[in-house]
């Protein structure tokens, strides 16, 4: 019997290299030692700014550019959160062993209160509450995020704890799985890479546009000439390399970096040549699958096929528990 794992993303924007790097590179890698179980999780997308009227575009694009990224539909379930609807069956259930103090205290609640304060909605709140039913209306053990996330893992553990102690022993108490790169940063190299903040690189951007990003990408601020010796451990040029490049160009870049022997604009010439290496087959394939969206929807319905059939026994097990007969 394999570990059971879960991870999600958002359908509300362009999918962006921290995107890949953080988790979904990662979530390829693990297919043949978990079975896995992935989504689109197109309710979390609702708490923010969405428009309805594209939303089923955003779901096919996400869905699109993580099995060009790697998912095989053969070695993982993927599917979108709406199309197994348990999943928000048992948010309420847990709702109801949550304490709100510990939704209010979230970092993420309160930084998206600030970037959407017209809109601090209940599901903003709620977020890690639809979270965590997601994960372990699945029992996964192991949920592969970057490290923006494990605030929201530590709190699904206390919920299924919480759980446990009330009902009795019925959910695991999942662990983070956080990837060498677990935290990439944007190219103004003071916030995370985001789409909200637009200070990211897409996975689907074109070469040219990938260029014009790098080009006024912040880098290490203390060297002011070519010559002037760099420190690759505070540029984040350098930490995108080191997600990205080859190894030997990796090293290259620090030694020549350290020693004042290679320019900024000439780190980002080779940063931008391994980025054009590494996403031009993601590229492709994606053209390929924007092409036949058949083929997309029927990886999705096999997906929620397979995650429904163990949502549904959950479930159920869950209604007994709670008196819901
Ligand atoms: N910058 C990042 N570095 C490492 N991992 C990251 N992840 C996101 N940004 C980074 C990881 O990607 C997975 C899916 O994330 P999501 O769909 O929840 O997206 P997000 O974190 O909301 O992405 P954004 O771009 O930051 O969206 P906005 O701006 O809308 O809030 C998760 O595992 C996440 O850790």
């Amino acid at each position: 019997m394999k570990n059971r794992i879960f991870s999600g993303i958002q359908p509300s924007g362009d999918i962006h290299i921290g995107n890949y790097i953080g988790a979904i590179r990662n979530w390829a890698q693990m297919m043949d030692d978990y079975e896995c179980i992935f989504c689109i999780v197109d309710y979390h997308a609702m708490a923010g700014k969405y428009d309805p009227k594209i939303l089923q575009q955003r779901i096919m694009e996400a869905a699109t550019v993580n099995i060009a990224c790697g998912l095989d539909p053969d070695r993982c379930a993927f599917f979108v959160q709406s199309h197994v609807i348990e999943h928000t069956e048992l948010t309420w259930m847990f709702n109801c062993v949550t304490p709100i103090g510990e939704l209010q205290r979230m970092t993420q609640f309160k930084d998206k209160s600030k970037h959407q304060n017209q809109n601090i909605n209940v599901g903003l709140l709620d977020y890690p509450v639809l979270m965590a039913a997601d994960i372990l209306i699945y029992k996964a053990e192991i949920v592969p995020v970057g490290e923006d996330q494990i605030q929201h893992i530590e709190l699904c553990r206390e919920i299924a704890r919480k759980f446990n102690a009330t009902f009795g022993e019925t959910f695991p108490e999942p662990q983070a799985h956080l990837g060498k790169h677990k935290r990439i940063m944007g190219l103004d190299g003071k916030n995370k890479m985001s789409k909200s903040l637009n200070n990211y690189i897409g996975v689907l951007d074109t070469d040219d546009e990938i260029w014009k990003k790098l080009k006024s990408a912040f880098t290490d601020e203390n060297r002011i000439k070519k010559t002037d010796p760099g420190n690759p451990d505070i540029c984040n040029i350098y930490s995108l390399h080191d997600a990205l490049s080859e190894a030997d160009t990796i090293s290259e870049v620090n030694q020549d970096c350290r020693k004042g022997r290679i320019g900024c604009v000439d780190c980002k010439k080779k940063l931008h040549q391994s980025l054009s290496f590494h996403l031009t087959p993601i590229r492709d394939k994606a053209d390929f699958l924007f092409n036949n969206p058949d083929k997309v929807q029927e990886i999705l319905k096999q997906g929620a096929m397979k995650s429904k059939k163990i949502a549904e026994e959950t479930m159920r097990e869950v209604r007994i528990k709670t008196g819901f007969r």
